[in-house]
């Protein structure tokens, strides 16, 4: 079980298996976001057939509502939700940050009032897990401290020095051999916490790791040489996650840092804002150029979107505020990151992914950017 294994190489990338209880997965890949245990918008089956492998979902949510307890009845998230395959469940600690309302950090754990109704919540490590056994995810993570950027160089440390301890009480209180625990290496943007980290948390060896504190409000010249810096330390033989990352150039760059995981909102959410995502850029469904455009949002995708409908009728359903529009838009998009990951592959396999990253990279930035 969670057996990770490398099949081709090219410089630092790679192509991998990973072997989850619910199916093996190619990486490099990317996860669409399943917040509230829904892609919004989507259907499990419009997600299978786009060929997402493994979905994010949230402790922090979900233990909200409906509670960890309801999905658990259900069997898990695959049960509860209808989506038979992998799933990742983020710990928590990172939304709380960002969606709770008067939180409060000690080293005990993290204190805030619900977004939903209010009510004093107590989230720890301890509880962190218990809840993502609950849920029944294949791959769940460590209960972690993203710092703000910025952020004190003092507070960093301080807060990744906790992070460890907190990876120690996660794996102390972990009681699911079918479930992986993925620890999270923080620091923020500079090397030596990053390598201060990496000392404290590589010797838990856990089945995977992954880069959390990043994208976070620096600047991509900030976050590469992070990304860098930490993924050549990772052990060769796991995956790496880069948590919350990304922009389609962003998984280009990770995956040749040599990341093999990634989770975003982006492609949802931008969708959701009516742009879509293409060799070419970010195009504007609200602009002027898409109304009278009678191709395909890319004449090379192979979702339902592209298959089916013209620039002009989609931005027609994005202008008329029809919701065909934003789930479209959605679909194509994550089919968009699914592609791009699988071009990666297939690249890096005929060991030409360099030339090709570069090709892409000067087309997208080209375009309607
Ligand atoms: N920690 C956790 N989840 C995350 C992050 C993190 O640092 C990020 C950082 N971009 C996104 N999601 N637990
Ligand atoms: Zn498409």
């Amino acid at each position: 079980m969670f057996e990770f294994d490398v099949q081709h190489r090219d410089g630092r990338a790679r192509v991998s298996q990973f072997q989850t209880p619910r199916g093996t997965v190619i990486t490099p890949m990317f996860m669409p976001v399943g917040t509230q245990g829904t892609v919004k918008g989507l259907s499990p089956q419009e997600l299978t057939d786009i060929h997402s492998q493994m979905i994010l979902a949230n402790t922090y949510h979900l233990m909200l509502r409906p509670g960890e307890l309801l999905v658990e009845q259900h069997g898990g998230l695959p049960e509860f939700t209808g989506y038979p395959g992998p799933f990742l469940t983020d710990s928590g600690g990172f939304q709380v940050m960002s969606l709770g309302h008067m939180r409060k950090i000690t080293e005990q754990g993290v204190v805030f009032k619900s977004h939903v109704d209010g009510r004093r919540i107590d989230l720890t490590p301890e509880r962190s897990i218990q809840v993502q056994e609950a849920l029944g995810a294949d791959v769940i993570m460590a209960f972690d401290e993203c710092p703000p950027f910025p952020a004190e160089r003092d507070y960093i440390e301080r807060s990744l020095e906790r992070t460890v301890r907190w990876l120690e009480r996660c794996l102390s209180v972990k009681s699911r051999p079918e479930q992986a625990l993925f620890a999270i290496v923080q620091g923020g943007i500079h090397s030596d916490l990053r390598d201060h980290s990496l000392d404290l948390t590589l010797p838990f060896e856990t089945p995977g790791f992954a880069i959390g504190g990043l994208a976070v409000g620096e600047s991509k010249a900030e976050m590469y040489p992070a990304v860098a810096h930490t993924a050549s330390q990772l052990p060769e033989s796991k995956p790496r996650y880069l948590m919350g990352v990304g922009h389609p150039e962003d998984l280009v760059a990770g995956i040749a840092l040599g990341v093999d995981m990634f989770d975003c909102v982006y492609p949802t959410r931008t969708g959701r804002f009516g742009y879509a995502l293409t060799d070419d850029g970010r195009l504007n469904m609200n602009s002027s150029a898409p109304r009278t455009d009678l191709s395909p949002i890319d004449p090379e995708c192979d979702c339902y979107a592209c298959r089916h409908y013209s620039r002009a009728y989609l931005a027609h359903l994005v202008r008329a505020e029809e919701m065909l529009g934003p789930r479209m838009l959605s679909l194509h998009n994550l089919r968009y990151l699914h592609r791009l990951v699988e071009r990666a592959r297939a690249q890096i396999t005929a060991g030409t992914f360099q030339f090709w990253a570069k090709e892409w990279a000067h087309r997208y930035f080209r375009g309607s950017l």
